[in-house]
C-alpha cells in the first residue's frame, strides 16, 4: 500500500484534493485531519488539513523496479509545498478587534467587569452602612453606671444626643474610680467639667479699675435689651451708687421711647434721644462726668439690626465701649448660633442671656456656650425692674446654668 501525506491550509483544501487525485488517482483512499495553527492561547490562527491519502500498489508485472513503475503510473514523488503555495494570512496579520471571537471574548470580558463594579459597588455600600449602624449603635451603647444616668438627663434637658454622649464621656474620665457610685460627686464633676471648657477670662480691667464705662446693648426684637438697660441702670444707680446716664437710638417707636423715659424719671436719671451716629458720639462724649453711660438699640428689621449692628462697632472702636449682645434663653441652639454669627459684624464682646426664668432646659443653652468664645457678662430671670438680673462672675453663671442641665426636666 502506498500512503502519502499532505498538509497545508483549509482553505486549499480543493487543491490539495486535486493533488492526492493526480497522486494516486481516483482510487485512493483518504483520510483527513484539522488543526489549528498560529494564534494566541486558541484565540485566532488558522484552521490547516492533513491528508493521508493510500492506494494499493498494483504488482510490477515485468519485473520493473519501483522507481520505473512509478514513472509509468506518472507518479511525482512527494514534495514540500513552496512557501508561496502554502500563503494564507499570517495569523498575526488578523487584525485581533475584526476577529468575531475576540469581539465576543471581548463583550463577554466587558459583561464581566461590569458584573464584578457591580458586586464591589454593593460592597462598597454594605460597608458604609455597616459603618453608619455601628456608629448609631455606638450612640446607643450604654455608657457605664451613673454616667448613663447623667447622659440621658443631659439629653431630657434638651442637649443632642452627640454632645450628651461626649459630655457624659468626658465626665468619665475625670471622675476617679472611687467617686463614680455617687451620682452627687458626679454631678459636680459634670460642673467642673463645663466650667474648664466654657469660662473665658473676662477682661475685668474697666469693671476692676472703676473707669468709666459705656455699654451698648445689641441683639434681635423682644429679647429684653430695653427691661435689661433699666435693670442695670437701676444696679449701678441705687446699689452701686454710680453717676448714670441713658442714651436711646431705638426711635423706632415712640412707645420705645417713652417705655424709657418712664423708668429714666422714675429713679430719675438723665436721657438721651439720638437719631443718627453722629448725635449718639456727641451725646456719648457729653457725659464725660458719669461713671456708667447705658446705650438702648432698636432691632425689628432687618435693616434696624444692620444699622444698630454699624452704631455699635463705631462706639466700640471710638470710644471703647462695650458691645453686650442681648439673647434669650428660650431660643433653640441652632437659632442662638445664628443670631450670634449675625451680629458678629458688631463685635461685640460680652453676651447676654435673658428670660432664664422661661426655660426648664439648659442643655441648649450648654451647647451654644461650648461654641461660643465671647463671655456671659449676665443673666436675667423675669419681668421685674431692677431686681430680675443676676450679677455674678462669668464663673458663677456658668456653674448656674450647668447645675440647672442637670435639674431641668426630670
Ligand atoms: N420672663 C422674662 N421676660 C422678660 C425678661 N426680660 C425682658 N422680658 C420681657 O420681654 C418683653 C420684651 O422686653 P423688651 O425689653 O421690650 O425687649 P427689647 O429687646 O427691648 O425689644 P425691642 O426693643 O422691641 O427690640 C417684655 O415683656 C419684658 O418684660 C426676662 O428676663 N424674663
Ligand atoms: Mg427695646
Amino acid at each position: 500500500m502506498k500512503i502519502k501525506k499532505y498538509e497545508g491550509p483549509e482553505i486549499d483544501l480543493p487543491r490539495l484534493m486535486l493533488q492526492v487525485k493526480h497522486d494516486l488517482g481516483d482510487d485512493a483512499l483518504i483520510k483527513k485531519q484539522t488543526y489549528k495553527k498560529g494564534g494566541l492561547l486558541g484565540i485566532g490562527g488558522t484552521r490547516w488539513v492533513r491528508i493521508y491519502a493510500s492506494v494499493e500498489e498494483k504488482p510490477t508485472t515485468n519485473g520493473e523496479d519501483r522507481t520505473s513503475a512509478e514513472k509509468k503510473m506518472n507518479f511525482d514523488p512527494p514534495r514540500r509545498f513552496t512557501t508561496d503555495e502554502l500563503k494564507v494570512e499570517s495569523p498575526l496579520m488578523i487584525s485581533i478587534d475584526d476577529s468575531p471571537a475576540i469581539k465576543t471574548i471581548m463583550e463577554e470580558l466587558k459583561t464581566l467587569r461590569h458584573a464584578v463594579d457591580d458586586i464591589k459597588r454593593k460592597e462598597d455600600r454594605k460597608e458604609s452602612e455597616k459603618e453608619k449602624e455601628e456608629a448609631v449603635n455606638i450612640l446607643d451603647k450604654p455608657l457605664p453606671g451613673w454616667f448613663e444616668y447623667l447622659r440621658k438627663l443631659l439629653e431630657k434637658n434638651g442637649m443632642s444626643r452627640e454632645t450628651a454622649r461626649s459630655l457624659a464621656e468626658g465626665v468619665i474620665e475625670i471622675t476617679p474610680a472611687a467617686e463614680r457610685d455617687d451620682f452627687d460627686r458626679i454631678k459636680e464633676r459634670f460642673v467642673e467639667y463645663m466650667l474648664s471648657l466654657i469660662v473665658k477670662e473676662r477682661d475685668m480691667s474697666a469693671e476692676e479699675a472703676d473707669e468709666k464705662r459705656v455699654i451698648i446693648l445689641i441683639g434681635p426684637t423682644g429679647v429684653g435689651k430695653t427691661t435689661t438697660l433699666a435693670k442695670l441702670a437701676a444696679n449701678f444707680a441705687l446699689l452701686e451708687e454710680k453717676s448714670v446716664s441713658l442714651i436711646t437710638a431705638d426711635t423706632y417707636r415712640i412707645a420705645a421711647i417713652d417705655q424709657l423715659r418712664t423708668f429714666a424719671q422714675i429713679i430719675n436719671l438723665p436721657l438721651d434721644v439720638v437719631f443718627s451716629p453722629f448725635e449718639l458720639k456727641k451725646a456719648v462724649n457729653s457725659q464725660v462726668d458719669k461713671d456708667v453711660v447705658l446705650v438702648d438699640t432698636a432691632g425689628r428689621s432687618p435693616l434696624d439690626e444692620e444699622k444698630m449692628t454699624e452704631l455699635a462697632e463705631l462706639l466700640k472702636e471710638e470710644i471703647g465701649a462695650e458691645v453686650h449682645l442681648v439673647l434669650s434663653a428660650t431660643t433653640k441652639t441652632v437659632d442662638l448660633k445664628a443670631i450670634s454669627k449675625r451680629f458678629k459684624s458688631a463685635g461685640y464682646d460680652h453676651l447676654i442671656l435673658s428670660k432664664i426664668d422661661e426655660t426648664v432646659t439648659y442643655g441648649p443653652l450648654i451647647e451654644f456656650l461650648l461654641d461660643e468664645e465671647i463671655p456671659l457678662s449676665y443673666l436675667t430671670n423675669g419681668q421685674n425692674v431692677p431686681d430680675d438680673i443676676i450679677f455674678a462672675s462669668e464663673r458663677d453663671l456658668i456653674e448656674l446654668i450647668a447645675k440647672r442641665s442637670l435639674e431641668g426636666a426630670k
